[in-house]
């Protein structure tokens, strides 16, 4: 499909009211979608409408700019020279660990390890917690809500050291079941990891009322993967009573191959190392090696340190924007998109009905039609979304589906945008069904 490259003429709907609603947008959507030259386009003559945030965010100028001047001025490797770029990007490289630490309300600076992503944050856990506490017969918990990145590693855990894997299951209206998840927390609990936010249902967990059920009945390692939480909710790490939290840089404007796991200093230390190289280690004999100290020695070789670079512009973004700031705004346009969709004959929508207990994800399928189809006929109209099962399978095969169509709102989306979004999935019903 060829795409172009002109001003958008679409007007941003700055300090809008939402039709039908109460909720209206804090942000000033223009001085926002200014930063975000990619938005700027058009797709086969219409203005793109960017609805796959969930999958990938946008970057906006300043982390661009943040990343192509380490490149241009600061670059070394770090931790290893005495010369002046070597200085300035070990500088680089930490003081951005210490901006994310603190946007986190980490209690120290070293809690925070520098990983490719919430895949990789989450496998580190599983693989290095479950050595260290995890053994035969203990069990596991988790969720019919679970990406798979937070599933099949603790899957793998449980094979590899005959734990026992249990589920908690999901309510109608997309919620954990918690009475459930009290019955199964207990003293064989080793560790439960459950997601902050639903990429499939776009579910928000209460993570605090969570943590306060598990440390009533276990002393369970509790474990957030925040893949789809940090970018959209303020988070302090410290409130959520969790142990550790995962997240990736690329959904929340920072660069691909960048993310972060924070983790309690006390657990990181008792861990065993996850992987072997340069970096990790103190001294090294014929015989074995001993650890350099937390968090170096979870981040074996040579690291991202342009990504961590734009991991810490990402979070000055994000922070000038304000993270409240942000889920209004998704709240305004999810209550549009909920409005709209729910009013197009045989349109289902997963997810609570509620746009308060719910981050700007709209997963959706109307019946006699596919998934695939329907996101094939929203990109010919300019409209990004993502059809599947979103790397959920067991949230869609709780829903007795396969796959759904699934939109998702960042902060430079506009309340045109889900009003396009809900046109156009009334087109695509009107082609598909007649
Ligand atoms: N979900 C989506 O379209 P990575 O790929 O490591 O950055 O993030 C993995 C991941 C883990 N947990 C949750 C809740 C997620 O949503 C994701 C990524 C994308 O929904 C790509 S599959």
């Amino acid at each position: 499909m060829a795409t172009s490259i002109s001003a958008s003429t679409e007007q941003p709907a700055t300090e809008r009211a939402v039709p039908g609603t109460e909720i209206s947008s804090p942000l000033d959507e223009a001085a926002v979608r200014r930063d975000f030259p990619i938005l700027d386009q058009r797709v086969d003559g219409k203005p793109i409408v960017y609805l796959d945030n969930a999958a990938s965010s946008q970057k906006p100028r300043q982390v661009i700019d943040a990343i192509s001047a380490y490149y241009l001025r600061d670059h070394a490797n770090v931790h290893r020279g005495v010369h002046e770029l070597a200085r300035r990007a070990t500088e680089a490289y930490e003081s951005s660990r210490e901006r994310v630490a603190r946007w986190l309300n980490a209690a120290d600076t070293p809690e925070l390890v520098w990983t490719r992503g919430t895949s990789e944050a989450l496998n580190l856990v599983a693989f290095c917690v479950g050595q260290a506490r995890v053994g035969h017969g203990d069990e596991i918990v988790i969720s019919e809500m679970e990406h798979h990145s937070n599933l099949v590693p603790w899957q793998l855990l449980a094979e590899r050291n005959g734990a026992r894997l249990r589920y908690v299951g999901l309510t109608e209206d997309g919620h954990l079941d918690l009475d459930q998840l009290a019955e199964l927390v207990g003293a064989r609990t080793r560790v439960v990891s459950l997601p902050h936010v639903s990429n499939a249902l776009g579910t928000i967990n209460p993570v605090r009322e969570i943590s306060a059920l598990v440390r009533e009945r276990s002393d369970a390692v509790y474990v957030l993967d925040g893949a789809q939480g940090a970018p959209h909710l303020p988070v302090d790490v410290q409130d959520t009573g969790c142990d550790f939290y995962a997240f990736s840089g690329h959904k929340m404007c920072g660069p691909t191959g960048m993310g972060a796991l924070w983790g309690r200093k006390s657990l990181l230390e008792e861990m065993p190392p996850y992987q072997g190289g340069g970096e990790m280690i103190e001294h090294v004999y014929h015989d074995h090696s001993t650890w350099a100290e937390v968090p170096h020695k979870f981040e074996a070789g040579t690291p991202n340190i342009a990504g961590a670079v734009g991991m810490a512009a990402a979070v000055d973004y994000l922070e000038g924007v304000g993270l409240d700031a942000v889920h209004e705004h998704e709240m305004a346009l999810t209550s549009t998109a909920l409005a709209g969709l729910s009013g197009v004959e045989g349109l289902r929508i997963l997810g609570p009905p509620n746009p308060a207990e719910r981050a700007g994800v709209v997963p959706f399928v109307i019946e006699g039609t596919s998934a695939q189809d329907l996101a094939t006929i929203l990109d010919a109209q300019g409209i990004a979304v993502r059809a599947g099962h979103h790397c959920a399978q067991l949230v869609v095969d709780r829903f007795g589906l396969t796959a759904t169509t699934r939109a998702s709102f960042y902060l430079y989306n506009t309340v045109q945008e889900a009003e396009r979004l809900v046109d156009g999935v009334e087109r695509a019903r009107r082609i598909l069904l007649g």
